[in-house]
């Protein structure tokens, strides 16, 4: 009897080898060198210095809703006020901070001394053509949020133009980074030393959000997540860092808590000023 003969493979399971397709053809673009100067050396060493420093960070998410609505209105009563949502929340961080004062010292390189700082004088990452540059609202605790608007407008004209002074730039106690005024959601923000926080807030996003138990409709009022209501918020996330050293969780807890509460409800915000 001769030997079975494997059938021949049927068309569909017969494997070719892949063909690999050549690299495509292209130009090596020459690399260009340039030296670290000026701000940007700056930056090398405010940067290197405070990564020396434990930092952790602490991220929330704040409704803006409210103070979306407020801005939209103050714009439609005075056409010509430029007033963007970093007045309202540098005044907020302020009367935040008159709780927490830990949050608005300075801390001596040995870390052997806090200083209480008196002024909260709130520094603004700036994006200028320089570079990055932090100059700071001086004494915001006795400004309003007018006066904020306007400080903020005098130092981003100021950065545009590469004028900043020496006195806006230093004397900081605190500071923000609007990172969201271009993009972006969260960040790990570094210390300006000897300032002991600093918050990266992102960008304000229209989002779907669960309604608190109380604002739920009768109809509405079953526990089970079938029946709970939504709405479409206003939401900001706000990533903090502080200098482990000094500063605990549960006080950048309670201080981002104290914000949150002003920033979701900005009547008392203007009522406190
Ligand atoms: N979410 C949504 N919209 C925002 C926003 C945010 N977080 N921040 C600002 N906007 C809006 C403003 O309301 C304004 O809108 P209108 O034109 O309707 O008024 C618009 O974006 C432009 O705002 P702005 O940039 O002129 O003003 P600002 O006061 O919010 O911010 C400044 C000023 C200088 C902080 C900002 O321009 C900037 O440079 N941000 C970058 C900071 C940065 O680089 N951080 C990183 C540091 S670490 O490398």
């Amino acid at each position: 009897k001769p030997p079975p003969t494997a059938s021949p493979p049927s068309p569909a399971t017969v494997k070719t080898a892949p063909t690999i397709k050549p690299r495509p053809t292209t130009t090596t673009v020459a690399d260009r060198n340039e030296p670290i100067k000026g701000i940007k050396k700056a930056m090398v060493k405010t940067m290197t210095q405070a990564n020396t420093v434990p930092h952790f960070t602490y991220c929330d998410e704040y409704d803006m809703s409210q103070l979306v609505k407020l801005r939209k209105q103050l714009k439609k009563q005075n056409k010509d006020i430029k007033i963007s949502y970093l007045p309202f929340i540098i005044k907020a961080c302020s009367q935040a901070l008159l709780n927490h004062p830990i949050l608005n010292a300075h801390v001596d390189s040995k870390c052997e001394n806090i200083t209480y700082k008196g002024s909260h004088n709130i520094g603004i990452a700036m994006d200028t053509k320089d570079g990055l540059l932090v100059p700071n609202i001086k004494n915001v605790q006795q400004l309003s949020i007018t006066q904020i608007a306007n400080e903020l407008n005098r130092l981003q004209q100021l950065g545009k133009a590469g004028k900043l002074s020496t006195d806006d730039l230093t004397g900081g106690t605190f500071s923000l980074s609007n990172i969201g005024a271009i993009g972006g959601t969260y960040a790990v923000p570094i210390l300006l030393l000897p300032e002991v926080a600093i918050c990266a807030l992102g960008k304000i996003v229209r989002r779907i959000v669960p309604d608190e138990e109380d604002d739920e409709s009768s109809s509405s009022s079953s526990s089970d997540d079938e029946y709970c209501s939504y709405s479409v918020r206003s939401m900001m996330s706000a990533s903090w860092s502080a200098d482990h050293r000094v500063i605990d969780g549960a006080t950048m807890a309670r201080f981002s808590n104290e914000l949150k509460y002003l920033l979701e409800n900005p009547l008392q915000l203007l009522i406190n000023q």
